[in-house]
Parts: C-alpha cells; structure tokens; sequence
C-alpha cells in the first residue's frame, strides 16, 4: 500500500509547454500544433481580442475591441473620480468590487490563498491600469427613470492602460466597470492578467426593467446564495431581483411588529430572514446596480405563518383553506389558503406587513402584490365567507366574489400606499382573473398597477393589457420559467420539467415580439422587460446557481441588448461568458463540453 503514495508536484507548472496555440480566423479562434512560430496565442488572449465583440456580454449597442493585450495584475490598479455626494463612496465601492473581480479571475482564487502576494505573481509586471470615472447624476437608488448608459474608452500609452468611463448616472459608471472587467482575462502561460489595449463602447440598456424572480417560501434559500445570486446579476447588467418571499407553504420573513408570522410560519428558527438580512441584501444590490423589489402575495399564497391569529380573541381566523387542498384543478399545489376577506382585522395586519416590508426595503419605487391563482373555491367552501356574503347581500355569484377581491386589491393598494408615508408606488401583479377583460378595467388602474404576464405568448391577455395602456412585465412560463414551470404538478404525477428550456429557448423569447404579435405594434413605452422565474418547489441552496445561470445571461442579453439575432449567433461568446461566471464563484451550468470552448 505504501508504494500507491504520490507525491504532487510542489512548484506550479505555469511553464508547461502545451504543444497547443490560438489563431484568430474570420472571428473564431483556431486551434493548431505549435511548431515554435510565435504568431499563436493562447485560448484566453485568442477569445479577448477575436471578433467585432471580443467575449463582452451582454453584447453592448456599439463596441470596437482592439486586438493587442497588455499584461497587468490587479495590485496595480489605481482611480480618479469626478462625482457629486453619496455617488462618490457609490462609485469607491464600485471600483473595490471591479478590483475583487479581477482577483477572481486567478484559477486559485476559490482555494482562498492570495495569488497576487504569493510565489505566483510573475517577476516584472510594471503595467497600470488606471481609471477614470465621470459621473454628473446624483442618484443613488434605481428606478424605472435611472438612465443607465455609459460610454467607455480603453487607450494605452508606455506602461499604463486608460479606462475612461463617462456616464450620466453611477448605475450607467458601475455597467460600465462590469464591461471594463470583460476586456481582462487570465493570462495562463504568465500567471498573470492581460487587458485589451484599445476599445471604445457606448452602450446603453434596451428594456428598462430586466429582472430575476427568486421563490423563498417552497424551499428557504439562504442570505449567501441570495447574495451570489446578486452578484451574477451585476455581472449581467440585469436590474431587479424580484423577491418572492412569502407563500403558502412558508413564511420565512421575521417582522419586529409581528415575530409569530416566522415563528409558525419559518420551517425552522434558522431558516428565516432576520431584518439585519433583508437590509443588507437591499444594500448588497444597491451598490452591484440590482433593485432588490419585495412581493408579498396576496389574498392567495397565503397559509403558514398565519395561524396563530385564531388564538388571539382580538384578531380571529385571518387566512382560510389554509394546509388543504378542497380542489381538483389550478391550485394543484397543496397547502394552500387565501386571506379571510370577512374578517376585517386582516387589513390591520396587511396594513403592519406593508408598513414593515417598505421601511425594511426602503426606499422603494415598486412593489409586488402577487395577486396571482386566486381559487374561488377557497372561498366559497369557507363558511364564514358565505356567510359575509350572504349578509351583506353581495350573493355568491362568481362575479360577486371578483367584486370582493377588486375591493380587497383597493384597500392593499391603499395601505401600501400609507405605509409609504402618502407616497404612491406603482405595484406590480400578476395577471390573473382580475388582469382579465371585463373585470381590469373595473379594479385595476393603468397608473397604479404594472401587470406581469406569466403566461404564455400567444395569450390574447397581452393584447388586452396593451390596448388599454397597461405596463407590462414578460415571464412567460414556455421560456422564462427556469424551474420548467411545471413544478407545481409534481404532487399531481405529471412530468414536471417537459419541456427542459434550455438557453436558447430563453435567449429566443423577445418581449417586442410578444407584443407585435398580439396587437402589431412593439409598444416600447409599455413594455418595460421582463423577467426569469426561479419557483423552488424542487429547488434549494444546491441548485439555486445551476438553474439561474447561464440562463439568466441568455435572458439578460434578450434585454439588455435585444439582437434581432438568435442564439446561434452568441454561442461563442455565450460559453465564455459562462466560464467567467464561474470565476466569479457562481456554480453556473455547463452548456457544451470544454472541447466546443477550444474549438469555436
Ligand atoms: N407560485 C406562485 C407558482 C406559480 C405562480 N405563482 C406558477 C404557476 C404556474 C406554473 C409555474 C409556477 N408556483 N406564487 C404563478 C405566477 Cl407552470
């Protein structure tokens, strides 16, 4: 047994020959034998400074990328900038993150050592990178206002490389570090960085709202793949992280006004989101240029957490159905309840939820009231509410319980609007039977509400919403649900994840498209973006990073960009922008196998 001892290597073997080398041809990178003529390059050096776009992703409005690199290591990084007040330290934050991200890129930054103090830092590196920074706007929160372009140049003179970032907001100058960070790479045969020597950009964003749901009540997912999940995003230009706290099955939110909704809602006292947590996620997207939007779901999704009103003599059953499932069809995932629209105390404590959720995100420019897959069999099985109806000579027709819940939708609206100390926000909900022709234009303002489409694209709704200038938000489930959308069958035997939807699919969905197709016009000022859905009945911690990424780079370039191109046409730069996603520390999926990276 002794002699199946192996000693590894001690010295790193940066100076491994590889009989291999990159040439760059008509926009693709060659592999071929290396007989010791040096026009070849390495894979990395190839794929920077091959093709119109280098690896940039998503792909800006206009780029020029030159073709000579320059070897650096990020101990030789230095900045100035030209800002007004709290954009200042935004902006020093910023720049802190771009220098961490570049450290990311060494292959042992995982392992925790530090790379460039060690042995590995190549002997003579004197190259600078220096970055300037002009910023004009003072603001310091996004919004659906926030102009976020930025125009970058890259120029070089003897030893130092000049990024010049100008842009008219800190969100545009923060964009604008993120593609700076994609004109670097790894240098394998140096150990060392190397930065694209000339570029120039002017880029700015398509869709105004460009987002990534995350469910939190299926399955708890915990602050750290939340803030990986923020950091993929900023590495994507997406905006919005669009926070599906609550639902039916758990209430993983700890209220100071009302601890029992996590104390019976929470699966466990370790499985829950203290408000030192929230505060720091809102501020953790902040500065990575993500607005971190909270939804609380209601009347329906609802159910855990809400029990313990019935003790309480003062307050009384608040959610009903809750844990049952009374129904065969549409709210096929067990447990469900919906809030109790007899009793009137559930206002008070909808009112204390909205308080406490807008000073937790504060300051906030949206809010997400669910609002979706309201069963009336809930409520129509429950006696209490029949009796409320009958009394109050609403009847118990179909018609009359939508009438309850536009009323319902009324007073969250204006709560909300209290909580935010008088201030309207405009909430967002799901479509769903209120969304409908015959009952939106009774219960729902085109100023006040943003609808979100979860259905699909040939849906008559988007019509609908558009002729009667509703702003919209696209999550189709054929392509923009990652989960595969059907998670919620599963306890009904059905194949949950047919069809899978792979990149391309996501890439493929065009929100203009949607649009044109339902009523021939894009609507351009209707249709903010869209978003991806993460819903975790079958996913936790383990799975969070392989099921958003890279898929949410392929839905992030669909929005930022919006290429009349399809997939096929971003494959190269698809797979290397994946590959530095998993630099970054995101456990992103792979797409192809390493050969297809080398080779295209
Ligand atoms: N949870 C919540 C869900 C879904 C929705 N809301 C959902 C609906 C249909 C499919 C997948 C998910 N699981 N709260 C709808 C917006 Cl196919």
């Amino acid at each position: 047994l002794g002699s199946l001892t192996w000693a590894p290597a001690t010295a790193t073997t940066f100076t491994l020959p590889s009989p291999w080398g990159y040439r760059c041809d008509a926009d693709r990178c060659v592999k071929e034998e290396n007989t010791g003529v040096d026009t070849l390059v390495t894979l990395n050096t190839c794929k920077l400074t091959c093709g119109p776009y280098g690896v940039l992703w998503p792909k800006p409005t206009t780029a020029t990328v030159g073709n000579e690199v320059a070897e650096f290591l990020p101990t030789n990084v230095t900045y100035v900038t030209a800002c007004v007040g709290e954009v200042c330290s935004l902006l020093e934050t910023a720049i802190e993150i771009f220098k961490d991200n570049l450290q990311r890129y060494h292959p042992d930054y995982a392992s925790g050592s530090a790379p460039w103090e060690g042995p590995w830092a190549p002997d003579t590196v004197a190259h600078t990178l220096h970055i300037a920074v002009d910023v004009t706007g003072k603001e310091t929160r996004i919004t659906l206002d926030t102009d976020e372009s930025y125009d970058l140049l890259v120029a070089t003179t003897g030893d130092v490389t000049s990024a010049s970032i100008s842009a008219p907001t800190f969100f545009g100058a923060r964009h604008a570090l993120e593609t700076l960070s994609q004109l670097v790479e790894y240098q394998e045969n140096r150990d060392s960085l190397m930065i694209v020597t000339t570029a120039k950009v002017t880029d700015s964003p398509v869709f105004k709202y460009r987002g990534i749901i995350l469910d939190t009540s299926r399955n708890y997912i915990s602050v750290e793949s939340i803030k990986r999940s923020l950091d993929s995003m900023a590495a994507n230009k997406l905006n919005s992280f669009h926070w599906h706290i609550t639902d039916s099955h758990s209430f993983p939110l700890y209220l100071e006004t009302l601890p029992n909704m996590a104390y019976y809602g929470a699966y466990s006292p370790r499985q829950v989101y203290y408000p030192a947590d929230v505060r720091h996620l809102v501020e953790y997207g902040r500065v990575r240029g993500v607005r971190v939007l909270p939804e609380f779901d209601a009347p329906a999704h609802v159910g855990n957490g809400w029990q313990w009103t019935e003790k309480e003599e003062s307050l009384g059953k608040l959610a009903v159905c809750v844990n049952r499932e009374p129904w065969q069809s549409f709210c096929v995932e067990p447990p469900c309840g919906q809030l109790n629209l007899a009793n009137p105390n559930m206002y008070k404590l909808l009112g204390q939820i909205y308080d406490e959720m807008v000073q937790l995100f504060s300051p906030i420019d949206l809010f997400h009231f669910g609002g979706d897959e309201v069963n009336l069999n809930c409520w129509n099985t429950t006696e209490e509410i029949v009796t409320w109806m009958n009394d109050n000579n609403f009847g118990l027709s179909s018609d009359a319980y939508y009438q309850q819940w536009g009323i319902f939708q009324e007073k969250a609206r204006q709560l909300l609007t209290a909580a935010n100390g008088g201030t309207e926000v405009p909430g967002i909900m799901w479509t769903s039977h209120l969304t409908e022709a015959g009952h939106v234009d009774r219960y729902l303002n085109n100023s006040q509400y943003i609808i979100q489409i979860w259905t699909t694209g040939d849906d008559p709704v988007i019509g609908e919403l558009l002729n009667k200038n509703f702003r919209v938000i696209f999550s189709n489930y054929d392509a923009w649900y990652l989960d595969c959308g059907m998670g919620a069958w599963v306890g009904a035997g059905n194949n949950w994840c047919s069809p899978y939807k792979g990149w391309q699919t996501v890439y493929d969905n065009s929100p203009y498209a949607m649009a044109i197709s339902q009523t021939g016009s894009p609507h351009p000022d209707l249709v903010l973006g869209g978003e991806a859905a993460l819903w975790t009945e079958q996913g936790d911690d383990t799975t969070v990073d392989s099921k958003l990424w890279p898929r949410g780079a392929a839905l992030a370039e669909r929005l930022w960009t919006n290429p009349d191109t399809n997939w096929e046409a971003a494959e190269t730069r698809f797979i290397h922008h994946r590959q530095r996603l998993v630099m970054r520390g995101i456990m992103a999926q792979r797409v192809q196998p390493e050969w297809c990276h080398q080779n295209e």
